[in-house]
């Protein structure tokens, strides 16, 4: 077997024996999960052996530049993330290093590049219906441009992210075509029925997830040949994306050859789409099963042996425990936070800080060598992600509580900043999601041209930024939402995206008001210095990069606080928001004082912090004479803002 597999690697000696060692490290481990899901096979051990080849086959690819990662940028307070749609971002692959000089004045350490993948004509998801895992998208470049401009982005010190669909493929992937003409082998990798006698079966119990399709999760297709004319197909999300069956070990190792041709394009890190919905059971929700974790369990094994520094991101959006769930060194050692996430916005509609307090004590906890990945908008919509548990145990009823902020961002309430939208609403269960822009949903878009509501606006944004790239995890930006880009309707002219409101939030990168932007007024100069301001005193501080929040006290319900704290240098901020549009006063639980050393200003539990509207600080231990800090004009605003040195911890006068 081991001289079979050299072969494979021709004169490459040196990586066999690399690629060999790390295949006797994780064999008991794929061999375990493999077993653990087709182990009840008459042919299992034949499919293993596919498995192996493909594996072996897929390492001796591998391009040799692509040389193990390091993980330590987990922890490092330096580590920031974005997003964007490439053709909505630089045009194509080819610009994309013209966009280098800005994501380095954010810091940006890795950009997730949405699916840029061979897709169906007409709707296709914004990427997520993937045709062909080989092909790019014609208008962004070829495959090797994509490779390409990978490593560019490397050698300007940016990781790059990119997507693996693996609960569907589009309904024009070659398994689909071959599925449509009657081959049973390709029929068989999707779930697909003649009638409605197992559909009906799941059916009861599943979660429609785009319920404007009806709320049928499965789709009839005419042109998939079956006894009666065509078949059902099951469509989780739109009808052109066909759930792959993973009870067939044939689509898994189908699957792993893709994941595999993707790794080797050169990303450091594949956010794994869809991570609750990859394997379905009878009698049960179909979501977050066992199973699912064990399939990305052994892609996460498989990954290993082929590319050890490559790390994967779970996209859940379900309950925050099962969220938690996929969060695991040997699954996915990244995830994303929709909770806090969610919970940012739902505390700066009520101007309250309960919920999210609660949510950051309590549901933050991740197994070590994992991390949250915190944002306040991505490319998707808005849902209300906690736990009706959590809700009820502090008073709150979670279906009426979700139902107000649902018009609250919608904009349906005369109180209302915002301008969003509801995205796929739910008639018969009253759910909604929401869609819009950062900064339209802040209140920047309604704010129109009245200096006090744009002022009001922009602090709210700042503010809310403050949260999300100070609370938990690795912070991600949507670009575009740095310089408060507004909702963009042109997606209504057309006719491919007309119906999926979430392009509305989804604009052009607006290069020209960035230019503007860099000149430090208006709204988008004033958020830019902000978020960068912030991001540059979070890359000083360790405290940001490990540990969990610890909330303080305010006896104020409107003023949230917490404390993060890093072993490494006994390195501490605490963080003041004031969540509301009026000015508060606080009483921290504090027992020392806290200081912001470029003012001075302090807080400890003898006196009241007095916060303007929307105010946030970063306050260090100690307390320090007035001109004791520097002070430069960006951090004017925030005091905490503008300090650029590394601080140490300020002595007491
Ligand atoms: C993901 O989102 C992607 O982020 C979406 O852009 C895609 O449309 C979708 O998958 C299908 O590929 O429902 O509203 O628990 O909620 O996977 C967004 C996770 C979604 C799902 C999530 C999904």
């Amino acid at each position: 077997m081991q001289e079979q597999a050299r072969a494979v690697f021709r004169h490459h000696d040196a990586r066999f024996e690399s690629f060999w060692k790390r295949l006797q490290a994780e064999f008991e481990r794929i061999f375990r999960l493999f077993h653990q899901l087709y182990g009840w096979q008459w042919d299992f051990a034949w499919h293993l052996e596919t498995l192996m080849e493909a594996l072996g086959r897929a390492a001796a690819a591998r391009p040799n530049h692509l040389e193990p990662a390091d993980h330590s940028w987990m922890s490092d307070p330096g580590a920031v993330w974005a997003m964007t749609y490439i053709d909505r971002f630089t045009g194509d692959l080819a610009g994309i290093t013209e966009a280098v000089p800005h994501l380095r004045s954010l810091g940006v350490t890795h950009l997730h590049l949405m699916p840029p993948y061979a897709v169906p004509p007409g709707p296709n998801d914004g990427g997520y219906a993937v045709s062909d895992y080989r092909l790019t998208r014609p208008d962004l470049g070829t495959i090797d441009d994509l490779a390409a401009a990978i490593r560019a982005l490397d050698d300007a010190g940016i990781s790059v992210v990119l997507d693996f669909v693996a609960n569907h493929t589009a309904d024009d992937h070659a398994w689909a075509e071959a599925a449509k003409q009657g081959d049973a082998k390709y029929q068989a990798f999707y779930h697909m029925y003649d009638d409605r006698w197992v559909p009906d079966r799941y059916v009861s119990l599943l979660r429609p997830i785009f319920p404007d399709r009806g709320g049928d999760t499965f789709t009839w297709r005419a042109d998939v040949a079956g006894q009666n004319g065509g078949k059902w197909v099951w469509t989780t999300f739109h009808s052109f994306q066909w759930d792959l069956d993973y009870r067939n070990p044939e689509v898994l190792i189908a699957m792993a050859g893709e994941l595999f041709h993707l790794t080797n394009l050169g990303a450091a890190i594949i956010r794994m789409d869809a991570t609750p919905f990859l394997w379905k059971e009878m009698g049960t929700t179909c979501e977050n099963l066992d199973q699912a974790h064990v399939v990305l369990q052994l892609f996460n094994a498989l990954t290993k042996v082929l590319a050890p520094g490559v790390m994967f991101l779970s996209e859940a959006v379900v309950h925050p425990a099962d969220v938690t769930r996929f969060i695991r060194q040997d699954e996915c050692p990244l995830g994303y936070n929709p909770l806090v996430m969610a919970l940012i916005w739902e505390a700066f509609a009520t101007g309250k800080a309960v919920l999210l307090a609660d949510a950051l004590t309590r549901r933050t906890e991740l197994p070590a060598g994992t991390q949250w990945l915190t944002y306040l908008r991505c490319h998707d919509d808005i849902g209300w992600g906690f736990a009706d548990e959590d809700a009820e145990r502090l008073g709150i009823e979670p279906v009426v509580h979700r139902s107000f902020l649902n018009r609250f961002y919608a904009g349906e309430l005369a109180e209302s900043f915002s301008a969003g939208a509801r995205f796929q609403n739910n008639s018969i269960t009253g759910d909604a999601r929401i869609s819009g822009t950062l900064a339209s949903l802040a209140g920047l878009e309604r704010a129109g041209s009245d200096p006090l509501l744009r002022d009001l606006a922009v602090r709210r944004i700042l503010a809310m930024q403050a949260i999300s790239l100070t609370s938990i995890g690795i912070p991600l930006l949507y670009l575009g939402d740095e310089i408060g880009q507004l909702n963009d309707f042109s997606y209504r002219q057309d006719a491919d995206l007309a119906d999926d409101n979430r392009w509305m939030h989804r604009p052009r990168f607006d290069w020209e008001a960035l230019a503007v932007a860099e000149q430090g007024t208006g709204p988008a100069g004033q958020i830019l210095a902000g978020v960068r301001s912030l991001l540059e005193i979070r890359r000083q501080h360790p405290a940001f990069g490990e540990g969990v929040p610890q909330v303080v006290q305010t006896r104020h319900p409107g003023v949230l606080a917490y404390l993060r704290r890093a072993r490494r240098d006994h390195d501490e901020v605490l963080v003041v928001v004031n969540l509301g549009a009026l000015p508060a006063e606080a009483w921290l639980a504090l027992d020392e004082t806290w200081c912001d050393p470029s003012t001075g200003r302090a807080a400890d539990r003898q006196a009241p912090l007095l916060l303007d509207p929307y105010e946030y600080l970063l306050l260090l231990p100690g307390r320090i004479a007035v001109a004791a800090g520097p002070r430069t004009g960006a951090g004017a605003e925030h005091p905490a803002a503008g300090s650029e040195k590394p601080r140490s911890t300020p002595a007491h006068p």
